[in-house]
């Protein structure tokens, strides 16, 4: 951001477009509140305390009273930027809205672009990026666990995470450093088994943090589950029943389904993302087939797995290549309003999650949504305090443990500190990036464009 366009005034409608009861305009920035009340009628803004709200009317430039209003006047640094802050509460007719982005437009204040309010949050140093990305990140969530995961990120949680993580490798760099003056004088300060524990530490740290990307990643954009299975066994049909719509075409010809029908729901306080399959049978069918191979892969990147068989007609297919340790199988046994359960029972496995359902009569279909919250409740607790939920935090902490590893590799062979001192910084190179206490204009701009205007 150049030194201007920081001192620009910006404007933007913050409520979503279209029309409402309510509609909040939001100007901020040097002469947010002078712009704001040359367009005012009332009593005068320019004396307003932070903090307040007042009762006027605005106007555009010729004095035409564009509608009744409440503004609210923050004054820097304590406003969300950190720059003074006028929000204009007016009707929430499109028309009105229009106007009086116009007007204050025409009074001196420029569009903002998307984002740029919470960049110049960071950029006054409100808030640093992780939390910037809360914000993001709280915007966009559908449910109750990505709320939660969000309000922890933008309140600061896996900042201060970070930067505890970022101060022991300082400490650890600086007993290097330390080493590396003394070393002639043959004073040992730092012994290096306290470093290397402490190196060891750091790395199951951030390594631990970098696996709950999994689960954070699941949480936010929805659990993956594949229902998987034979044909005609009644997939669709279980589709259609846990979201609770005709999503997906059901009939009684085996391969009705030929690509994957996705769909999100909510179920308690998770979102999931439904993956509907095409039966896995042998095929002459070259366009099946191709189903079929992307229902085998989609059984790879789910997390869990919800493998169907037919009460009736009860056969399994063999997936178990496919079915990593980390994923969760539950098997759902259909048709149980036709059939007694006792003979697909017998078929599988002991040790197996069982539900019995009916996807017609919905017989069981609540059952099954509550092993599935119970599932994604063990993802989440088995995750740790802190999750990383944004796919830049996860690469970033991925690329600083080959750095890590050779420290620790460094500090095992006895390296001489020198050598290891610089994978170090590399190291503190990568987690600053996540807090933005090291970045480039150009991963800023990355970042907030992905915000909506207004934000
Ligand atoms: N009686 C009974 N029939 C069901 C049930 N669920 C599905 N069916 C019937 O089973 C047949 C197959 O259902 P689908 O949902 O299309 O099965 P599918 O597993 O998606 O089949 P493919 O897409 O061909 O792999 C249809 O005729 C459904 O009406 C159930 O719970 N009870
Ligand atoms: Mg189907």
């Amino acid at each position: 951001m150049t030194m201007t366009e920081q001192n620009n005034t910006i404007c933007a409608i913050s409520t979503p477009s279209g029309v409402g009861g309510i509609a909040v305009i939001r100007v901020s920035g040097h002469d947010a509140i002078a712009i704001a009340d040359t367009l005012w009628q009332g009593k005068s803004l320019l004396e307003a305390a932070s903090h307040t709200v007042h009762y006027g009317s605005i106007a555009d430039r010729e004095g035409n009273i564009i509608d009744d209003c409440v503004a609210t006047v923050f004054r820097g640094p304590r406003s969300f930027t950190g720059e003074d802050v006028v929000e204009l509460s007016v009707h929430g007719s499109v028309y009105v809205q229009k106007e009086t982005v116009n007007a204050l437009l025409s009074a001196g204040a420029r569009l903002a672009e998307r984002g740029e309010f919470t960049r110049r949050a960071f950029a006054s140093g409100k808030m640093d990026l992780a939390q910037a990305e809360g914000v993001a990140d709280l915007i966009a969530s559908r449910s109750r666990a990505a709320h939660d995961i969000a309000v922890r990120q933008m309140r600061g949680g896996f900042s201060k995470r970070l930067s505890m993580l970022h101060d022991s490798l300082l400490e650890l760099a600086s007993l290097l450093e330390l080493e590396l003056d003394f070393s002639e004088e043959d004073v040992e300060f730092a012994s290096r088994r306290k470093l290397y524990e402490q190196a060891v530490e750091l790395r199951d740290e951030i390594q631990r943090l970098a696996t709950s990307f999994d689960s954070g990643n699941a949480i936010k954009e929805g659990i993956p589950v594949a229902i998987i299975g034979p044909t005609n066994v009644g997939k669709s049909s279980l589709l259609n029943a846990l979201v609770g719509d005709d999503r997906a075409i059901v009939s009684d010809i085996h391969g009705t389904t030929r690509d994957l029908i996705e769909d999100t729901v909510n179920i308690g306080d998770f979102t999931f993302r439904f993956i509907d399959t095409a039966g896995i049978r042998d095929t002459s069918d070259t366009v099946e087939q191709l189903g079929i191979d992307r229902s085998r892969r989609a059984i790879g990147r789910a997390a869990i797995l919800l493998q169907v068989i037919d009460a009736v007609n009860p056969r399994t297919i063999e997936y178990a290549d496919n079915i990593a340790g980390s994923q969760h199988l539950i098997t759902v046994i259909n048709k149980t309003d036709a059939a007694s359960s006792d003979k697909a029972k017998a078929i599988v496995g002991q040790t197996e999650t069982i539900v019995e359902v009916s996807a017609r009569t919905h017989d069981g279909i609540e059952r099954l949504r509550d092993t599935l919250t119970g599932i994604a409740r063990t993802l989440l607790a088995g995750s740790g305090d802190i999750i990383v939920t944004n796919a830049r935090h996860y690469q970033a902490l991925t690329a600083a443990l080959p750095p890590l590893n050779r420290v620790i590799d460094g500090l095992t062979a006895n390296l001489s500190g020198d050598f290891i001192a610089q994978d170090l910084r590399e190291v503190l190179h990568h987690l600053g990036s996540i807090t933005g206490s090291v970045t480039t204009q150009e991963i800023l701009t990355s970042i907030f464009t992905r915000f909506c205007i207004g934000k």
